[in-house]
């Protein structure tokens, strides 16, 4: 009886092992015909609008005491797709982020499917070895000899930055370790007005504060001024203040500036300060021979955030830290829990990275980037980059030559282009008392009506005293000369009234 029953069973689990097998093969199709390439052209929408309501009223959102079946399933999986933001569409332009790369995304799903997390080498032996490896190239590519150092990867480029005060604070007072905050001076750390709001937020989540996190003076180009930091941390000293870091930045986040690094480091040695440099976003420049010259002094670092999510266009989230430090991390966070790390297993348990993140369970965020480098190899992303700061230039020049366009920066370091568009019916009227906030109006007028329509997405920001001016960002080396001169039409054809 007992066998018979065992033989139910292995029946029953085949027939059930076939309907998944079936489910996931039309969901892959699925994915690849509809979602994957079909949206990822000229013709299709970048952004189907609809209402919180009419997304309500298409999508059922809520979960169900009984279960629905696979086609009503793979029906619910296009209205997804449908619904969502099309950002691998040429035309999404948006954000710092963009684009599908076919192994980048290939490697995301067998990352899914392999369903690890990366904190002991015995759950994620290839992950763990990949991750060293790939960071030590990261870091080879910011010049530290040899690759020499340490690294993780983060949950997006903040936690990166969050990381720099951690370690700069343990560096310069190990024993906030167990004292906390209380075993220190009042620290004070400085960035520039232009830098990424997380340093600002980390310093709060770490019990710094805002009042402590000093936003050092912008020059005209969005740089960092040297002057300015200098002068705030003697006032800082002055005002019996300790000051331990500086966050500069090699691609800010609207301007894509990029902070003199050479004289920053002259002032972090002559004052005893933690240069971190968040190259989130510029951080792929490095990989380019022609444009990584733009973070000269990267090398001079304590240490790096650098997302190749972003100008290297692997998929979300793939985020680092990097730091020519090779026990910080580690002496910073590790917390030794005995389930997970334990000393007398029998392999090297140097293999066991975990303890030098905050987080416990963790992504393979490694596979995608990896892949996409075994995939491409380093000349790949190169001319990948090269192609996104010609575009970016192209642009620069087609704008600046163009009536009713007008740049906020002259010539752009990176490849985010800030520039306000000027209807026929404002021209000329620039000594009016109103002129600005007109001006102010036009941006998110022009975003309202090509979202409504879906032919492109490109966001808009006021920046200090400049009204609302657009931030156009190249980061998809899938467009070319003719797509510039789209997004400019374009822009014209929904701003010409
Ligand atoms: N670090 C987030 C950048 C956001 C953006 O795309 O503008």
């Amino acid at each position: 009886v007992e066998t018979k029953e065992r033989e139910q069973e292995m029946y029953q689990s085949i027939a059930e092992r076939s309907k998944h097998e079936d489910f996931l093969r039309r969901a892959a199709d699925l994915l690849v015909e509809r979602v994957v390439f079909a949206r990822a052209n000229r013709t299709s929408k970048v952004v189907e609008w609809a209402t919180p309501d009419e997304i309500k009223k298409a999508i059922d959102l809520q979960p169900r005491d009984s279960p629905v079946t696979h086609e009503e399933l793979l029906k619910i999986m296009a209205d997804v797709a449908r619904y969502s933001v099309n950002t691998a569409h040429p035309y999404f332009v948006n954000q710092l982020f963009s684009a599908v790369d076919p192994y980048g995304l290939v490697a995301q799903w067998l990352t899914d499917a392999l369903n690890p997390s990366v904190y002991t080498f015995e759950v994620a032996p290839v992950f763990t070895l990949m991750e060293e490896e790939v960071l030590r190239e990261m870091r080879k590519f910011v010049g530290w000899s040899n690759g020499d150092g340490d690294g993780i990867f983060c949950p997006g480029g903040s936690i990166a930055n969050g990381y720099a005060i951690s370690c700069a604070r343990f560096f310069f007072y190990p024993e906030t370790k167990s004292k906390g905050v209380y075993a220190v001076p009042k620290l004070t750390l400085f960035t520039s007005e232009l830098a990424h709001y997380s340093t600002k937020k980390l310093a709060t989540f770490m019990g710094i504060g805002t009042d402590n996190c000093k936003l050092v003076k912008a020059d005209a180009l969005g740089k960092m001024d040297v002057q300015d930091l200098e002068s705030k941390i003697i006032d800082a000293i002055e005002d019996g203040a300790t000051p331990f870091l500086v966050t500069a930045t090699a691609g800010t986040t609207v301007y894509g500036a990029f902070d003199p690094l050479r004289p920053i480091s002259a002032l972090c040695k002559k004052y005893n300060l933690w240069l971190h440099v968040d190259a989130a976003w510029g951080g792929g420049a490095l990989m380019s021979r022609k444009h990584r010259h733009l973070l000269n002094g990267i090398e001079l670092a304590d240490s790096v955030t650098w997302n190749p999510h972003k100008l290297l266009a692997a998929p979300q989230q793939c985020s680092t830290f990097l730091t020519r430090h090779p026990r910080v991390l580690t002496s910073a966070h590790s917390a030794e829990a005995q389930y997970l790390f334990q000393k007398d297993k029998f392999y090297d348990t140097e293999y066991d990275t975990g303890d030098k993140h905050i987080q416990c369970g963790r992504r393979a965020d490694v596979l995608k980037f990896w892949f996409m480098w075994k995939a491409k190899g380093t000349d790949g992303f190169e001319k990948h980059i090269d192609r996104l700061f010609d575009n970016a230039q192209f642009f620069t020049s087609h704008i600046k030559h163009r009536e009713g366009f007008k740049l906020v920066i002259e010539k752009p370091e990176c490849t985010n282009i800030m520039f306000w568009y000027v209807p026929t019916s404002l021209r000329g009227c620039e000594s009016e008392p109103d002129y600005k906030e007109r001006l102010h109006k036009v941006a998110p007028k022009i975003k309202e009506r090509m979202i409504k329509e879906g032919s492109m997405m490109v966001t808009y920001q006021p920046q200090g005293d400049l009204v609302n001016f657009f931030r156009i960002v190249f980061q998809n080396s899938a467009l070319d000369h003719k797509d510039m001169v789209y997004f400019a039409n374009e822009i014209e054809r929904l701003g010409k009234d």
